[in-house]
């Protein structure tokens, strides 16, 4: 059985569906802080309130539905962060560490994301290596590269079975990121349907590598079910399907939008955490020891992002 913490996120949302329909309802328990949220989420299988920081909490929720793995989502984003440094690292710290114990005790496994937050200033920028420099200047970063840390000692130390991959931004249309930087690379899809234009909180020339969401699932699935004996790496795989700015995605929108504006109105604040952050990954470890190989490129997202936000928002632009 598997236990989703955050399953209400950007993420989360997608993910809970997914392994319900690769696992059965029943074997996928959705969990949150709150029961605010799609109703999918609820009506679909088992829902607990699970706040990560209540260790009692997470070992019940546990020891109630017999699981074996937990998949951790829940976190404060690199934005959100930055104006709550004491609760992000309490959560993102803590509360995975209070998950790693219980998985410790029940001989659980345990996913969880890391990003290309985990990298800094100082680390080479362009085909990031899988090993290399980790001097992130963001307490979202802090805690990203504490979590890989944290993980692989438990892996080592106690033979928990702990995986991750490191994230870059993730575009979807289902539910909305929560607060990081990356965000305006969503925003601007729905922008574009909406107004025709859009004022991009991050400026022209910031490459960041990003992943349509429906590949950050596979990675997630794939990883969990690779065989052990072939990873040389566990915390965290780099992992990334493309790379752009601003004017970039504007430009693949256009052809389909062919009068959208893109405008900015850089914030310093989320523009000075992109600018710590890597221009692109390598993820050749990834391809080697688990097979990861992402199906979708800015061209074939865009055109799905459109489409099916298009139908969500009700709005036509053929
Ligand atoms: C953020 N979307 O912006 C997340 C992610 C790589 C970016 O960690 O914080």
């Amino acid at each position: 059985k598997i236990l989703i913490t955050g399953s209400l996120g950007q993420i989360g949302t997608e993910l809970t569906m997914y392994l319900r329909e690769q696992y059965g309802n029943d074997n996928v328990i959705a969990s949150g802080l709150r029961k605010e949220g799609p109703d999918y989420i609820f009506e679909s299988g088992p829902f607990e309130i699970v706040d990560i920081l209540n260790a009692q909490q997470v070992a019940d929720a546990c020891e109630k539905h017999n699981v074996n793995t937990v998949i951790n989502l829940a976190a404060l984003l690199s934005a959100v962060a930055e104006g709550n440094p004491q609760l992000a690292y309490n959560i993102n710290m803590n509360g995975l560490f209070n998950i790693l114990e219980v998985a410790r005790e029940r001989g659980a496994a345990v996913f969880t994301p890391s990003s290309i937050a985990a990298f800094g200033p100082s680390t080479p920028a362009d085909n990031t290596p899988q090993d290399t420099i980790q001097r992130p200047t963001t307490i979202y970063g802090v805690t990203k590269v504490g979590g890989e840390l944290l993980c692989d000692y438990y892996y080592k130390r106690f033979g928990v079975d702990t995986r991750g991959v490191r994230f870059p931004g993730l575009i979807s249309y289902k539910a909305l990121p929560g607060g990081g930087t990356t965000d305006y690379a969503v925003h601007i899809y729905y922008e574009a349907l909406k107004q025709k234009k859009y004022a991009s909180f991050i400026d022209k020339g910031t490459q960041m590598d990003m992943m349509y969401m429906p590949d950050a699932i596979k990675a997630i699935h794939d990883l969990m079910e690779a065989d052990p004996s072939k990873l040389v790496h566990r915390n965290a795989f780099n992992v990334t399907a493309m790379s752009f700015d601003p004017e970039k995605i504007a430009a693949e929108i256009r052809k389909h939008i062919p009068e959208f504006e893109l405008t900015y109105d850089v914030d310093p604040v989320k523009q000075a955490i992109a600018n710590s952050w890597p221009n692109s990954l390598d993820d050749s470890c990834a391809k080697e020891e688990w097979g990861w190989k992402p199906d979708y490129t800015l061209e074939t997202m865009t055109i799905d992002m459109l489409d099916k936000l298009s139908e969500k928002l009700g709005i036509s632009y053929k």
